[in-house]
């Protein structure tokens, strides 16, 4: 063969184990290795900007993780994920880089509910739809944003006070004997302004005491600190009122380093803990009836979000506002049902196999 001939056999050779091998690195990235066995081919997949409110409770982790399951590559969507460590300016920030990367839907979990007229605008301008999900967001035009998911906190706190108002009724507790602190969420935080303005309404109709009310982030340390305080100044204080389960571990702490005991009978001494969310850390201190009542708010939204998105895009019906279904869990069987506008509500008595069988 001449020297010629060998030249182009040898160009041929490589030129071909290039193209093949591009042509192997073209098809591995075309092949998304998502779950074990099963892969995924290059799909026109959704691009979502999530901007969440932070990772400040056990309530926040679940509602990341239900959300980050959703909206998933298997689910044809490519999840852009920001955590704003409770901080409304990081979320602007967020919002703002979303917009810039053109991405299909922005899912906003927004940590208070004012400030946010100018940066949704922007969206709108940008022809990106927003789905508001949990707390929401006090804006001068609704339709800047497309819709919400999320809890009714107002209603979380009149299942929370009527049972209080049975329980006092059942033990023979005066109103005015009925002593309570309010350990508060974020304030400006819808979830804090239900609950807040819930108990406020039904002291007032009722006749309770609110000895104080405190902001502790729903943070367990903070609450800690704050109720050490309160115990000082409140020595009469016999109910607790905990905005989520995360403060009211840290109050049943602050209780204890106190000598005093969190319990289910106020006419033994025993303070009594009001809490929301039913988390598993919240419901494990319900079966030790150290929680005597835990109202649940439910942060399994991530299907509803994802099938929100699904009617948005392909132009279906959807409603604007979708309420998740939630449950109150007891410690003991004092008050197991309450009359909430004008039907039975029943509340659960918690046991070992129905938290078992949670799935957050
Ligand atoms: C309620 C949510 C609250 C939870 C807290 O929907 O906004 O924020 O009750 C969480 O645990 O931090």
């Amino acid at each position: 063969m001449t020297d010629n001939k060998k030249r182009i056999k040898k160009i041929t050779a490589y030129v071909l184990a290039c193209v093949f091998s591009f042509g192997m690195l073209f098809l591995s990235a075309c092949q998304k290795e998502e779950k074990p066995g099963v892969v995924y081919y290059d799909v026109d997949y959704l691009t979502v900007g999530f901007s969440q409110v932070g990772a400040e409770s056990d309530w926040r982790v679940a509602n990341t993780e239900s959300i980050k399951n959703s909206l998933s590559r298997y689910n044809g969507i490519d999840l852009i994920f920001d955590d704003a460590q409770q901080k409304q300016d990081k979320q602007i920030l967020a919002i703002r880089k979303f917009i810039q990367q053109e991405v299909d839907y922005i899912v906003l979990a927004p940590v208070t509910e004012t400030g946010w007229d100018t940066v949704l605008g922007e969206a709108g301008e940008a022809g990106i739809p927003v789905i508001i999900v949990d707390r929401k967001v006090d804006v001068k035009d609704d339709s800047l944003y497309k819709a919400w998911v999320g809890s009714d906190f107002a209603r979380e706190s009149e299942i929370a006070c009527l049972w209080l108002k049975a329980y006092a009724d059942r033990k023979h507790i005066r109103p005015e004997d009925i002593n309570i602190v309010d350990i508060q969420g974020t304030l400006g935080a819808t979830a804090q302004i239900g609950r807040t303005s819930g108990l406020e309404s039904a002291s007032y109709e009722y006749g309770w005491n609110i000895l104080a009310s405190v902001p502790a982030d729903y943070a367990q340390s903070k609450a800690e600190e704050v109720m050490t305080d309160l115990l000082r100044r409140y020595p009469e204080v016999n109910v607790v009122y905990c905005e989520n389960d995360n403060e009211a571990l840290g109050t049943i702490d602050a209780i204890e380093k106190s000598g005093r005991k969190a319990g289910t009978d106020i006419t033994k001494g025993e303070i009594l803990i009001i809490s929301f969310d039913a988390t598993h850390a919240g419901l494990t201190k319900v079966l030790e009836k150290k929680i005597a009542l835990d109202v649940e708010c439910n942060p399994l939204q991530g299907e509803t979000i994802r099938d929100l998105i699904k009617s948005v895009d392909s132009g279906e019906e959807f409603p604007k506002y979708t309420y998740v279904e939630e449950k109150a869990f007891s410690a003991d069987e004092t008050v197991s049902s309450i009359k909430l506008s004008d039907s039975d509500y029943e509340i659960t008595l918690l046991t070992g196999e129905i938290l078992e069988e949670r799935q957050y």
